[in-house]
């Protein structure tokens, strides 16, 4: 069956710079200042997200990984065999390892993310380890529709993989969105595997976005430097500083960027005025309850069928039938 989803080809999607400027000039002139997270994913900021998920901190990455070790094989008997896997994100993890490996005769696996490199390097690491199965890397930004290729006919399923919760990146009404879409990919009868953090105590969530060690601050940090580079600013590092803040009335992690001091930053020729403790808003991180993402799953036309935790509750794993 082929999945014929959209116009957008991956070739078009190279982000180019004047989008990159554009993002940053609307982000700052809000009143609210922010900056789209993704973003902060260049190449210094991938290697220090990967220093991130080793901190004692961030549970999250380690967590899922455990979860996947546990149950890996139930999540593998609702998926079938013979099924084709779409992954949203660089698909380098071992938790796609763990799932291939369960699985029944997977035919296809189809790695979709926006970096080329993370893609190539995951892709060519996955048809080594599992030569039967199709590799087909797709470069594109999953958050717009994605073109997919047409799976091979072996395929009986298709069922998308999106783990490390980051879904928690959206708002609940851009995930619903993108709920929405993914299972459109998918055949009827496949489903979705999703990763996604539980709200919990808030000195829990604070510490694992402001580490001790400060490797969030510098990965935070980064997308200054990443736009004074790239797009002729001056910000001066020195006078801002990196801040987890938990918002209990979005169940959210927020990272932020404060001014320390009354002062002005140029940005491809357009200077921006910030006041002493004005912040800009780098990331959300949503934080849900299993009730909460199944409703909103629900929203977006998506059955929770199954879903797996870790002993302390700290982040789930849930199937949800298409
Ligand atoms: C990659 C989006 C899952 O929200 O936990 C980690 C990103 N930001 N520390 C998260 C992140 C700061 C991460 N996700």
């Amino acid at each position: 069956d082929a999945c014929t989803l959209s116009e957008t080809t991956s070739s078009e999607i190279t982000e180019t710079s004047q989008q990159f400027l554009e993002d940053v000039i609307r982000g700052l002139s809000q009143s609210l200042r922010t900056l789209p997270c993704k973003y902060l994913y260049d190449h210094r900021g991938s290697h220090l997200f990967d220093a991130i998920c080793e901190l004692d901190e961030y549970y999250p990455t380690r967590t899922e990984l455990n979860i996947m070790r546990e149950s890996v094989d139930e999540m593998a008997e609702r998926i079938g065999p013979e099924a084709g896997i779409v992954e949203y994100g660089s698909g380098s993890s071992l938790k796609t390892e763990l799932l291939l490996e369960a699985l029944d005769s997977p035919v296809a696996y189809v790695p979709v993310d926006i970096s080329d490199q993370h893609l190539h390097a995951a892709a060519e690491r996955m048809s080594e380890l599992f030569p039967d199965v199709d590799i087909i890397p797709i470069h594109a930004d999953f958050t717009d529709r994605v073109k997919l290729p047409e799976f091979p006919r072996r395929s009986r399923r298709i069922s998308a993989y999106f783990p490390g919760s980051t879904i928690g990146n959206f708002t609940p009404e851009e995930a619903a969105g993108l709920l929405g879409r993914i299972a459109e990919t998918c055949h009827r009868g496949g489903g979705l595997l999703i990763g996604f953090d539980l709200q919990k105590d808030v000195r829990i969530l604070e510490a694992a976005y402001d580490d001790a060690e400060g490797v969030t601050a510098r990965f935070n940090l980064n997308l200054l430097e990443r736009i004074n580079r790239e797009l002729d600013a001056d910000f001066n590092l020195e006078q801002f500083r990196h801040r987890a803040i938990y918002n209990r009335e979005h169940n959210r992690v927020e990272m932020h960027l404060e001014s320390l001091k009354a002062q002005s930053v140029t940005v491809g020729g357009r200077e921006f005025a910030f006041e002493a403790g004005e912040t800009i808003c780098t990331e959300h991180s949503h934080k849900y309850t299993i009730d909460g993402f199944s409703a909103l799953a629900a929203s977006a036309g998506l059955q929770l069928a199954q879903y797996w935790t870790d002993p302390q509750q700290l982040f789930a794993v849930a199937y949800l039938d298409v």
